[in-house]
């Protein structure tokens, strides 16, 4: 009977405790890893019952896939549709996730008016505004900001976008102060593709805008690989690790952050180990550099995917299939977020 009353009380209290940690999900592993993990989401994800429970239960960060975009939250300029984005801050808070914004200086998905802008004055007075006015009302809630996006060609020289041309070289400095300024807590990026090896063009000019923007004082704090990649062409891991070294050198994070894999179709089962091994591995080097810690998926299904609309011949890019199952991605990333 002595020895029965202590088994009971175990049994009990394991129970108890299993109740509340049920099986391991890529959430939490990232927890454990304390590593972002994160999704792009359409704004409908989370009035959807299937797909908010996916990414409640897998990824403890989201970023708003389009709703913060320029002509998406103020198609007109003085009318700004917050709904989605205050539903996706809501829904981050309720669930205890991070929320990232993306994206203010960018070159697509202006409003028309963003376009006819014709002063170096004007265009400064309406990205401090646009800035200022959503940093402000998210301060606090919203933990980081791609305050830019996609500003170099791969060439390495600086994309003729709307603002570089009215702005000019001070385009950049101008964004990030007034982030800085709104919320001085929030991590703020310069976000782009093609930018995650160093000796690239494009790699080597993002390092050295960084490396510019740093010795001149700008408020950066990270930048974001977005790592659309194909599963066909292997990852060099060892050169994307020198680069996060070069980037923490000069006090700056990155980040994995717009991640997926896309496949030439049809998918095989070889096809299928490659596209594996590039989820694991960016999960791992995620994991093991300590100025990472962070990964965002571009997505989590295929269903909707915006890879067969922009890749013809591409698709099954993501870990969850069309019927939005889990598929054998979704096991590749947890083994790189747990090195097991
Ligand atoms: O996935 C996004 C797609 O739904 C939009 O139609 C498109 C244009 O706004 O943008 C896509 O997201 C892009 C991201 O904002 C910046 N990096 C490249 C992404 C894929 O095109």
């Amino acid at each position: 009977m002595k020895l029965r009353t202590p088994l009971a009380l175990v049994a009990l209290f394991a129970l108890i405790l299993c109740s509340a940690c049920g099986p391991a999900t890529t959430r939490t592993l990232a927890n454990k890893q304390k590593m972002d993990f994160g999704v792009a989401i359409k704004a409908g994800d989370i009035f959807d019952p299937v797909r908010s429970k996916i990414i409640i239960d897998n990824f403890n960060l989201i970023v708003p896939e389009d709703s913060m975009k320029w002509a998406n939250i103020r198609p007109k300029k003085d009318f700004w549709n917050w709904s989605d984005m205050d539903a996706m801050v809501a829904f981050a808070q309720k669930n205890k996730m991070k929320i990232k914004g993306h994206t203010f200086l960018w070159h697509d998905q202006n409003a028309p008016y963003v376009g006819s802008l014709k002063t170096r004055e004007e265009a400064i007075a309406l990205l401090e505004d646009h800035i200022t006015t959503i940093v402000t009302r998210y301060k606090g809630r919203v933990s980081e900001w791609d305050v830019a996006n996609e500003v170099f060609l791969e060439d390495g020289s600086l994309r003729n976008s709307i603002w570089y041309r009215l702005i000019g070289d001070d385009f950049l400095d101008v964004a990030f102060h007034a982030a800085r300024k709104a919320d001085p807590k929030a991590k703020l990026i310069l976000c782009d593709y093609n930018t995650e090896y160093a000796g690239s063009a494009k790699g080597d000019a993002s390092y050295e805008m960084v490396k510019g923007l740093k010795e001149r004082g700008v408020p950066i704090d990270g930048v974001a690989f977005q790592l659309h990649v194909m599963a066909e062409l292997p990852l060099d891991e060892e050169a994307i690790r020198e680069n996060i070294k070069r980037f923490a050198a000069l006090g700056l994070s990155v980040s994995f952050s717009e991640v997926d894999v896309r496949v030439r179709m049809p998918l095989d089962e070889s096809k299928e180990a490659e596209q594996n091994a590039v989820y694991e591995k960016l999960a791992k080097i995620a994991r093991t550099e300590p100025t990472a810690k962070s990964m965002i998926l571009w997505g989590f299904t295929d269903k909707g995917s915006w890879i067969p609309r922009s890749f013809a011949g591409f698709g099954s890019a993501h870990i969850f299939d069309t019927k939005l199952e889990k598929k054998t991605g979704y096991d590749a990333v947890m083994k790189g977020l747990s090195g097991k």
